[in-house]
Order: C-alpha cells, then structure tokens, then sequence
C-alpha cells in the first residue's frame, strides 16, 4: 500500500517552514530531495567504506570498490542493461549526453549527415548535438511540436531518412511534462539505420525503464533527480557502440598503458570514467535506486498521475490561467501562465506562501518561442507530494489573482 505520509516522513527537508509556512516543494523536475536511506548511504560511504576506488590493495579501497561496483550492478538491474560494462557513471545528463555527442558524434558524422532532435529538447540535447555539428558539417534538424507539446510521429517520420545518423530525443519533457512514444520512435529510427540517444532526466523516476524493451542505442539520466546524489549521472550504452567509441576524456583509470609513445584504452566500462570518480555519489544513487524500487513504480506512477489529475483540474479551475502542455501522455508536471502576471512574480509570491516552484525557461527556450511565451511557472511532482500540496499552491495562486486582478 502506497502511504504518502510514511513516504514523506523519510524526507528530512520536507519537515520545515519557508516564510513561516510548512514548506510545499513543487520543484522536483529541478532536483529532488534526498530519503534517509539515501542520506545514510552517503554518511556511510565517507565514513566507514571511504577510499579511492580501483587503485587500493588495502582493505578500505577494496571495500569502496566493491560499493562503487555494487552500485553499478544495481543501475544495470534498473536499466534492464544486460551487463555492468555498458553502464557509465558521469557527472549527470548532461555529461551523458556530451559524451556520445563527441565520443560518437566526432568519429561518426560528417557533412550531409543530419541528427533529430525535438522542438521539445532540454538545453543539454541541443547544444552537444550543436557543437559536434560545427566541428562535422553535420546538419541539426528538429521534429516540430503539436500545440498540445507532442510531436506528430507523421512529421518524425517524414524527417527521417537514410541522412538521419542519430536521433537524440527527451522521454518526458521537462517544460511540458509530455511523454514522448519512444518505442515507436527507436523502432521508426533504427528502421532507417540510425541510432537513437534517450534523455531520460525525467523519465527514470517516474516510469519503469527498460532500455533492452526500448531497443535504445544510448540513455541518460541523472541521479540528483531520482532522490540521490548531485554530482553522478549514467550514460547506459550498447556494448557494441562503447567498444567502437574513442575515449570522450583522458586521465588516471580509463588507461591499459601509458607511453611517451602512446596508450591504449582500459576495456569498459572505465575507458569512459577518467579520472577519480564520484565514489560516494555512486552508493548514494544505488541507495535510491534500492529505495525507489522498493516502492515499486506502479504505485509511484499511480499516485502521481492522480496528483497529475488533480493539479491540472484544480489549475483549470483558474479562469486567468492558462496550461502549456496538454499532451494526453503527461508525467508529473504542471507548466503554466497567468497573465498579465509575470512567471517570475507568481514564484516570488508563491515562495512567500511557502510553496516552491520553478520559473522561467526552464532550460527549453525553443520550447518558450514554440509556445510564444517568455518563460512559465512550474509546477512539478514527486514522490511526496499530497493533494493538500496542490491546494495550498492553489491558494496561492488565488492570491496572485487578486493582485494582477
Ligand atoms: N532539468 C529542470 O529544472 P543535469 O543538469 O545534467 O542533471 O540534467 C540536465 C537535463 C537534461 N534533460 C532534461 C529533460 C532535464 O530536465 C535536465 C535538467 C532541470 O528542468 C534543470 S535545468
């Protein structure tokens, strides 16, 4: 049985007043917070199994090894991976992506190529694909938007052609919270020989994912909004397509030997990880992977989709306000605008209330410019939220009401 209130007592951050008001956080798409089961995974992991991974024949480096690699057993579980050697732990998404942009990207594409993209991209599955464009001749080309936030698999599938090298796509946006029908979407791709990226930053805390039934070439996502860590992300690849791939940087670990002369590269996973990586952050991410499943995503999926219900009914309730995303495959996130009231004035007032929520471009302004918006107030769920959540945010958005008449 789902118990949010037993949910929520496991988040220390939740239990606190902003502005004199117990805190409603609504900004998860941004970051969410940290379970104690993930808090004293981390405490733990610097102050009992604490060393550097991978160098150490000393008991505590053997010991922070095992954790570091337990955590990535336990992503390519999550992942449905089928094997540890295809899961690469990187700073977040965006380094993710970076890294198959200019690891794959450098060595892969030339002029006359094209890479796909959606209207509805995050910065960070923009500008990589831009950059390695640059430096190719490569040609960027965008799937263009529904005025509901989908994109139509009609005009997908009329941009893909034997030009088409990868298709790099967001599972849940972010700026409108729609689902995107990926599975079609590999399946369409791969049918014209090209590989597909999925930027699932928020997709893999929302939905069950299974990158062997996607079919994907390549998926990202980060840790710090899947109730762990900052500073860790995972880039899961197909085996074939790393072990084809040059290394995307240089340094300690990510080497089989170093001369004047040259060096040759470790086998995978560590030819992608130079470097002393986020040993802490790793176990930090196993925990809430743990701690995540646990729960189970039928339940999860289940309550915020009621939240979602909701939180779009009560918002539609507000004559002034208008929604920005209206796909019929939502996930978990409320963008919208309340004219003449600026975003930026409804979240200051709105944080005076004691609820958090994010404004501005979210990190998607095509995504603005396709709706004819400078920025949006949004909204966005998680685990512990609570429909007396999305009323208090009502209430203060009836407040704004009243002051921008
Ligand atoms: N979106 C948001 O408030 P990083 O910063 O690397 O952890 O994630 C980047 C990223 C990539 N793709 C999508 C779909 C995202 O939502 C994000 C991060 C946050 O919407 C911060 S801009």
């Amino acid at each position: 049985m789902f118990d949010v209130e037993a949910i929520r007592a496991q988040f220390p951050a939740m239990n606190q007043e902003v502005h004199g008001k117990p805190l409603v956080y609504l900004d998860s798409a941004a970051s969410t917070h940290k379970p104690t089961a993930v808090l004293e995974a981390i405490t733990d992991g610097y102050s009992v199994n604490y060393s550097n991974v991978h160098r150490g024949v000393h008991t505590l480096s053997q010991r922070a090894t095992e954790a570091y690699e337990a955590a990535r057993h336990t992503t390519k579980d999550f992942l449905g991976a089928a094997d540890e050697a295809e899961i690469i732990f990187t700073r977040g998404t965006t380094e993710s992506i970076n890294l198959v942009a200019h690891a794959w990207g450098l060595d892969h594409l030339r002029a006359g190529d094209e890479i796909l993209v959606t209207e509805m991209e995050h910065h960070s599955n923009i500008v990589p694909w831009q950059l390695v464009c640059q430096r190719t001749g490569a040609r960027l080309r965008y799937v263009p938007l529904l005025d509901d936030g989908s994109i139509s698999l009609d005009a997908y599938a009329e941009l893909l052609s034997a030009k088409t090298k990868m298709v790099s796509v967001v599972h849940v946006s972010n700026a409108l919270g729609t689902i995107n029908p990926v599975a079609e979407m590999i399946q369409m791709a791969h049918d014209v020989g090209a590989l597909v990226c999925v930027d699932g930053a928020q997709a893999v805390q929302h939905l069950a994912v299974d990158v062997a039934a996607l079919g994907c070439d390549f998926y990202a996502f980060s840790a710090h909004k899947l109730y762990g860590p900052t500073g860790i992300g995972v880039l899961y690849g197909k085996r074939e397509h790393l072990e084809a791939m040059s290394p995307y940087q240089g340094g300690g670990d990510m080497i089989r030997t170093v001369s004047f002369d040259g060096s040759t590269w470790a086998s995978l996973p560590n030819k992608f990880e130079a470097g002393t990586p986020a040993i802490v952050q790793a176990v930090g991410l196993g925990a809430a992977i743990d701690w995540l499943t646990a729960i189970g995503f039928e339940a999860i999926a289940s309550h915020e989709d009621e939240l979602l219900r909701y939180g779009t009914e009560q918002l539609q309730t507000l004559g002034a306000l208008r929604l920005v995303g209206t796909a019929t495959r939502k996930s978990s996130v409320l963008s919208f605008v309340m004219e003449p009231a600026h975003p930026s004035d409804i979240g200051t007032i709105l944080d005076l209330e004691g609820v958090a929520v994010r404004v501005g471009h979210h990190c998607a302004q095509p995504v603005m410019k396709r709706f004819g918006v400078p920025a949006t107030c949004r909204a966005s769920l998680g685990i512990y939220n609570t429909h007396a959540d999305i009323d208090r945010l009502l209430q203060g958005l009836r407040t704004c009401v009243k002051m921008f008449g």
